[in-house]
Protein backbone atom coordinates (compact mmCIF):
# COMPACT_ATOMS: atom_id res chain seq x y z
CA UNK A 1 0.00 0.00 0.00
CA UNK A 2 1.12 3.45 -0.99
CA UNK A 3 1.91 6.22 1.86
CA UNK A 4 -0.13 9.30 1.45
CA UNK A 5 -0.62 12.51 3.49
CA UNK A 6 -2.89 11.81 6.62
CA UNK A 7 -5.86 14.56 5.97
CA UNK A 8 -8.45 15.26 8.95
CA UNK A 9 -11.74 14.76 7.25
CA UNK A 10 -13.40 17.99 7.09
CA UNK A 11 -17.07 19.65 5.76
CA UNK A 12 -16.88 23.40 3.82
CA UNK A 13 -20.16 25.14 2.47
CA UNK A 14 -20.82 26.46 -0.92
CA UNK A 15 -23.37 29.08 -1.68
CA UNK A 16 -24.28 27.35 -4.88
CA UNK A 17 -26.48 30.33 -5.87
CA UNK A 18 -23.61 32.53 -6.21
CA UNK A 19 -21.31 29.78 -7.36
CA UNK A 20 -18.23 30.48 -4.12
CA UNK A 21 -16.89 28.39 -1.97
CA UNK A 22 -17.02 30.35 1.28
CA UNK A 23 -14.09 29.21 2.89
CA UNK A 24 -11.79 28.26 -0.19
CA UNK A 25 -8.27 27.81 0.48
CA UNK A 26 -7.50 28.64 -3.14
CA UNK A 27 -9.08 31.24 -5.26
CA UNK A 28 -8.38 31.40 -9.07
CA UNK A 29 -9.24 34.13 -10.54
CA UNK A 30 -8.70 34.50 -14.86
CA UNK A 31 -9.72 38.06 -16.11
CA UNK A 32 -10.34 38.03 -19.88
CA UNK A 33 -6.28 39.31 -20.54
CA UNK A 34 -5.82 35.70 -19.30
CA UNK A 35 -7.32 34.80 -21.95
CA UNK A 36 -5.77 36.17 -25.40
CA UNK A 37 -4.68 34.04 -27.99
CA UNK A 38 -8.33 31.57 -26.76
CA UNK A 39 -11.00 33.28 -29.36
CA UNK A 40 -11.03 34.02 -32.85
CA UNK A 41 -11.73 37.17 -32.61
CA UNK A 42 -8.48 38.76 -30.91
CA UNK A 43 -9.56 42.52 -31.70
CA UNK A 44 -12.85 41.62 -29.72
CA UNK A 45 -11.35 40.40 -27.11
CA UNK A 46 -8.60 43.52 -26.81
CA UNK A 47 -11.59 45.96 -26.95
CA UNK A 48 -13.52 43.96 -23.69
CA UNK A 49 -10.45 44.45 -21.94
CA UNK A 50 -9.67 48.11 -22.77
CA UNK A 51 -13.85 49.14 -22.30
CA UNK A 52 -14.27 47.04 -19.27
CA UNK A 53 -11.35 47.22 -17.37
CA UNK A 54 -10.21 43.67 -18.01
CA UNK A 55 -13.41 42.39 -16.45
CA UNK A 56 -13.21 38.77 -14.32
CA UNK A 57 -13.79 36.04 -16.80
CA UNK A 58 -14.02 33.07 -14.53
CA UNK A 59 -13.44 31.43 -10.89
CA UNK A 60 -12.48 28.69 -9.51
CA UNK A 61 -12.18 27.84 -5.69
CA UNK A 62 -10.48 25.22 -3.93
CA UNK A 63 -9.40 23.20 -0.68
CA UNK A 64 -6.23 22.99 -0.58
CA UNK A 65 -5.82 18.98 -0.71
CA UNK A 66 -2.99 17.55 -1.56
CA UNK A 67 -2.15 16.23 -5.02
CA UNK A 68 -1.68 12.88 -4.65
CA UNK A 69 -2.51 9.24 -5.45
CA UNK A 70 -5.45 8.64 -3.02
CA UNK A 71 -7.13 11.85 -2.76
CA UNK A 72 -9.58 13.89 -4.45
CA UNK A 73 -9.72 17.13 -5.14
CA UNK A 74 -12.98 19.17 -5.77
CA UNK A 75 -13.42 22.96 -6.82
CA UNK A 76 -16.51 25.07 -7.95
CA UNK A 77 -16.07 26.40 -11.33
CA UNK A 78 -17.90 29.65 -12.54
CA UNK A 79 -17.96 30.98 -15.38
CA UNK A 80 -19.33 34.71 -16.07
CA UNK A 81 -21.83 35.08 -19.13
CA UNK A 82 -20.93 37.04 -22.42
CA UNK A 83 -19.56 36.80 -26.13
CA UNK A 84 -16.29 37.86 -27.67
CA UNK A 85 -17.46 38.67 -30.90
CA UNK A 86 -20.20 36.49 -31.29
CA UNK A 87 -18.07 33.57 -29.46
CA UNK A 88 -18.84 32.54 -26.22
CA UNK A 89 -17.02 32.65 -23.11
CA UNK A 90 -15.24 29.92 -22.17
CA UNK A 91 -12.43 28.16 -19.57
CA UNK A 92 -8.93 27.47 -20.95
CA UNK A 93 -9.62 23.86 -20.68
CA UNK A 94 -6.79 21.30 -20.06
CA UNK A 95 -5.80 17.84 -20.27
CA UNK A 96 -4.74 16.29 -16.79
CA UNK A 97 -1.07 16.16 -16.74
CA UNK A 98 -1.40 12.30 -15.40
CA UNK A 99 -3.98 11.81 -18.71
CA UNK A 100 -5.54 8.83 -17.53
CA UNK A 101 -7.57 10.48 -14.61
CA UNK A 102 -11.57 11.44 -14.94
CA UNK A 103 -13.55 14.05 -13.30
CA UNK A 104 -17.31 14.78 -12.39
CA UNK A 105 -18.69 18.05 -13.46
CA UNK A 106 -21.90 18.76 -11.49
CA UNK A 107 -23.68 21.78 -13.16
CA UNK A 108 -25.34 23.81 -10.63
CA UNK A 109 -26.18 26.65 -12.69
CA UNK A 110 -26.84 28.39 -15.73
CA UNK A 111 -26.42 26.90 -19.21
CA UNK A 112 -23.60 25.80 -21.34
CA UNK A 113 -21.61 23.49 -23.10
CA UNK A 114 -18.49 20.86 -21.92
CA UNK A 115 -16.30 20.89 -25.22
CA UNK A 116 -13.86 17.74 -24.86
CA UNK A 117 -11.15 15.97 -27.58
CA UNK A 118 -8.95 13.26 -27.54
CA UNK A 119 -4.92 13.51 -28.74
CA UNK A 120 -6.11 10.97 -31.38
CA UNK A 121 -8.73 13.70 -32.73
CA UNK A 122 -11.94 12.68 -30.74
CA UNK A 123 -14.22 15.06 -29.99
CA UNK A 124 -17.39 15.59 -27.70
CA UNK A 125 -19.47 18.21 -26.85
CA UNK A 126 -21.73 17.66 -23.88
CA UNK A 127 -24.71 19.98 -22.12
CA UNK A 128 -24.26 21.28 -19.03
CA UNK A 129 -28.13 22.38 -17.69
CA UNK A 130 -28.32 22.48 -13.76
CA UNK A 131 -28.30 19.17 -12.42
CA UNK A 132 -26.85 17.08 -15.00
CA UNK A 133 -23.82 15.08 -14.57
CA UNK A 134 -21.16 14.77 -16.45
CA UNK A 135 -18.15 12.08 -16.68
CA UNK A 136 -15.38 13.58 -18.46
CA UNK A 137 -13.12 10.45 -19.22
CA UNK A 138 -9.49 9.91 -18.88
CA UNK A 139 -7.50 11.14 -21.76
CA UNK A 140 -10.35 13.85 -22.43
CA UNK A 141 -9.24 17.57 -22.58
CA UNK A 142 -12.28 19.65 -21.07
CA UNK A 143 -13.41 23.03 -21.47
CA UNK A 144 -16.43 24.50 -20.32
CA UNK A 145 -18.58 27.04 -22.38
CA UNK A 146 -21.66 29.71 -21.39
CA UNK A 147 -24.28 29.78 -23.51
CA UNK A 148 -26.92 31.82 -21.08
CA UNK A 149 -27.21 34.64 -19.75
CA UNK A 150 -26.13 33.86 -15.91
CA UNK A 151 -23.04 32.29 -14.76
CA UNK A 152 -22.39 28.69 -15.65
CA UNK A 153 -21.31 26.87 -11.94
CA UNK A 154 -20.27 23.44 -11.58
CA UNK A 155 -18.52 21.53 -8.88
CA UNK A 156 -15.77 19.44 -10.05
CA UNK A 157 -14.33 16.83 -8.58
CA UNK A 158 -11.05 14.88 -9.46
CA UNK A 159 -8.29 12.38 -8.46
CA UNK A 160 -5.95 14.14 -6.24
CA UNK A 161 -2.84 13.25 -8.55
CA UNK A 162 -4.65 14.55 -11.95
CA UNK A 163 -2.95 17.84 -12.35
CA UNK A 164 -3.51 20.38 -14.99
CA UNK A 165 -1.92 20.42 -18.44
CA UNK A 166 -3.09 23.59 -20.01
CA UNK A 167 0.34 23.49 -22.75
CA UNK A 168 -1.42 21.49 -25.91
CA UNK A 169 -4.83 23.67 -25.89
CA UNK A 170 -3.30 26.74 -25.70
CA UNK A 171 -1.45 25.92 -28.70
CA UNK A 172 -3.92 23.82 -30.70
CA UNK A 173 -7.52 24.75 -29.21
CA UNK A 174 -10.64 22.23 -29.15
CA UNK A 175 -11.99 20.99 -32.48
CA UNK A 176 -15.76 22.85 -32.02
CA UNK A 177 -16.17 26.44 -31.12
CA UNK A 178 -19.46 27.91 -29.54
CA UNK A 179 -21.15 31.01 -30.98
CA UNK A 180 -23.93 33.17 -30.39
CA UNK A 181 -25.54 34.33 -33.78
CA UNK A 182 -28.76 36.23 -33.61
CA UNK A 183 -29.80 34.91 -30.04
CA UNK A 184 -29.00 31.06 -31.12
CA UNK A 185 -26.03 28.80 -30.32
CA UNK A 186 -24.28 27.51 -33.05
CA UNK A 187 -21.57 24.57 -32.49
CA UNK A 188 -19.54 25.01 -35.32
CA UNK A 189 -16.43 22.80 -36.20
CA UNK A 190 -13.28 24.46 -35.91
CA UNK A 191 -9.80 23.75 -38.54
CA UNK A 192 -6.86 23.90 -36.30
CA UNK A 193 -4.22 26.88 -38.23
CA UNK A 194 -1.60 24.38 -40.05
C1 LIG B 1 -11.91 22.49 -13.25
C2 LIG B 1 -11.29 23.62 -14.07
C3 LIG B 1 -12.02 24.94 -14.02
C4 LIG B 1 -11.31 26.05 -14.81
O1 LIG B 1 -11.79 22.71 -11.90
O2 LIG B 1 -9.96 23.77 -13.64
O3 LIG B 1 -13.30 24.79 -14.54
O4 LIG B 1 -10.94 25.63 -16.11
P1 LIG B 1 -9.41 25.66 -16.58
O5 LIG B 1 -8.61 24.92 -15.54
O6 LIG B 1 -9.42 24.97 -17.90
O7 LIG B 1 -8.97 27.09 -16.67
C5 LIG B 1 -11.20 21.21 -13.69
O8 LIG B 1 -11.45 20.70 -14.76
N1 LIG B 1 -10.26 20.70 -12.89
O9 LIG B 1 -9.58 19.59 -13.26
ZN1 LIG C 1 -10.02 19.00 -15.24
Amino acid sequence: MREITKVEPFGTDIDLNAGVMKDPDVHILRRASDMRGYYQDGEALEELIRKEEDPVHYEVFEKDIPEEYGQLRFSVSKLQPGIIGEECFMTKGHYHSVAQTAEIYLCLRGEGYMVMKTLEGRSKVEPMTPERLLYVSPYWAHRSVNTGNEPLISLCIYPGEAGHNYGGIEKEGFLQRIYLRDGKVEIVKHKPSP
